[in-house]
């Protein structure tokens, strides 16, 4: 899996954006400042503060709240052309709900945000959702009720109206994955309600709801005159088969349709993965449920789905290998998809991130499935990043940056895949969720010891910086 010589010389093409990441409960800090109400990640981690490894939390994080200045500085002198980063629904509507008070302060620091990025000549891009649910909502259900949709909604045309006129570029949902098999199917992830089989499926069903009712209002209130953009971030592992089979070929190509197809196929054509439909279905009423577990859309549901994207979003951090296998416990989505994971042992590891490995062809053949199987629509890289130790000296890292842009530029020359940029996971290091300070996935240090959350270039930094000066990647 060496790269030949002249991939060397291929470069990213002239519109090819390139761009950092963060997430507001994941650097911002000021919890409770100016107005702010809590969301399900600060209620669960100050209601039981061992959720995370080192029982940190994002109460100060990075304090970009009041450090976004120098951030903006970094980013500047990174040279990016666009930061992505996500805005705090219970900043920006304290009491969550639709029809409730705008807060005039949190408005205020994503403004400021906003005018010194443009005024550096960074275009800012949004996340409306980072995971971080208002706590007032989750105690009506959260993703689970379907009425969240309408509050969902109310949210995102608020920051149409606030900030579209500046911002044209948007995406709905971080990882709905994440979101719901981790938060609502089990206890990875924030508000940990650990509903194997059905939650992380009602739940992506109020998702991808809210998602196309988003999309649909602001094609017809706001596109016309902001010009903007949406897409729906989709987090995905390329599967590669274990053995050289049939069925393990056939079990990885499905583990694909259960975890980026149970998005993008909506958004593409309306509808689940046929294969996710079929299976679900049986599998239920085997298990003696009344009906499918999963969630069934209207004709007018799929109308408004299909098709509600301007770009699509691609999380991509990893390779596993998959294997047919359905030993898992039932009900769960692992049962409904049967695929089992492993890894090659062969692959890095990162040193803070066991789940992450540096297999740089993954992405190459996850954006060559994509291309194949939804027409090839436009991707932009969200996320993809390293877990390094605190050092400034951090290779590990700048050898995965290397390999996998030189993925991206393979797949973008030698199979013709629509790439419109890549973003990385992250500028600073932040509040890795549940593995707390301890893996550090940022370009740049940052001193969490300090008062001042010190920040100091790591020489990944330099490494990005020139690549994208160059665009290219220097043998
Ligand atoms: C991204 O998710 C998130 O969007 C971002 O907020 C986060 O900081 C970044 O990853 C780095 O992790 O520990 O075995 O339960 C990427 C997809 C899926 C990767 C869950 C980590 C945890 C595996 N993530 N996975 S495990």
């Amino acid at each position: 899996s060496q790269v030949s010589a002249e991939v060397y010389n291929y470069s990213f093409p002239t519109n090819f954006a390139f761009g950092v990441a963060s997430s507001a409960y994941q650097i911002e800090g000021a919890y409770n400042e100016d107005g702010r109400t809590d969301s399900i990640w600060d209620y669960n981690l100050h209601e039981k503060p061992s959720w995370v490894i080192d029982e940190s939390n994002g109460d100060v994080a990075c304090d970009s709240y009041h450090k976004w200045e120098e951030d903006v500085q970094l980013i500047k002198e990174l040279g990016a052309n666009f930061y992505r980063f996500s805005i705090s629904w219970s900043r920006i509507l304290p009491s969550a709900y639709k029809d409730t008070e705008v807060n005039e302060k949190g408005v205020a620091y994503y403004n400021n945000l906003i005018n010194k990025l443009l005024d550096e000549g960074i275009t800012p891009m949004v996340t409306i959702y980072h995971w971080d649910l208002p706590q007032s909502l989750q105690e009506n259900g959260g993703w689970m009720n379907a009425t969240i949709a309408d509050n969902f909604v109310f949210y995102a045309k608020t920051l149409f109206q606030l900030f579209g006129d500046r911002v044209k570029h948007w995406i709905t949902f971080n990882e709905p994955i994440e979101i719901c098999e981790a938060g609502y199917s089990s206890d990875r992830k924030a508000p940990f309600l650990n509903a194997a089989g059905v939650g992380g499926y009602i739940c992506s069903h109020n998702v991808l709801l809210s998602h196309g009712k988003t999309y649909r209002e602001y094609e017809k209130l706001f596109k016309p005159t902001q010009r903007g953009q949406i897409g729906l971030s989709a987090a995905s592992y390329w599967y590669e088969p274990k053995e050289n089979s049939g069925l393990d070929a056939e079990a990885s190509h499905r583990a694909l349709l259960f975890s980026l197809g149970w998005y993008i196929h909506p958004l593409v054509k309306g509808n689940y993965p046929p294969i996710m439909i079929e299976r679900i279905d049986e599998i239920s009423k085997k298990e003696g449920f009344a009906e499918s577990r999963l969630p069934k859309f209207t004709d007018s549901e799929i109308e408004m789905i299909r098709g509600s994207f301007d770009f699509i979003g691609l999380n991509h951090y990893t390779t596993v290998q998959g294997t047919f296998g359905t030993d898992f416990p039932e009900p769960s989505a692992y049962f409904d998809c049967g695929v089992k994971s492993s890894v090659d042992p062969e692959w890095e590891v990162a040193p803070t991130s066991s789940w992450l490995r540096n297999v740089p062809w993954g992405l190459r053949k996850l954006l060559v499935w994509i291309k194949n199987e939804y027409g090839n629509p436009p991707v932009l890289i969200t996320e993809n990043g390293w877990s390094s130790t605190a050092t400034l000296d951090d290779t590990d890292r700048i050898r995965y940056i290397n390999g996998y842009l030189l993925s991206v530029l393979q797949a973008i020359h030698e199979d013709g895949c629509n790439v419109l940029g890549y973003t990385h996971w992250s500028l600073l290091d932040n509040l890795e969720w549940l593995a707390g300070y301890s893996a550090r996935f940022g370009l740049v240090d940052v001193d969490f010891n300090s008062s001042n959350k010190t920040r100091t270039p790591r020489k990944s930094y330099g490494v990005y910086q020139e690549i994208i000066k160059s665009r290219r990647i220097n043998p």
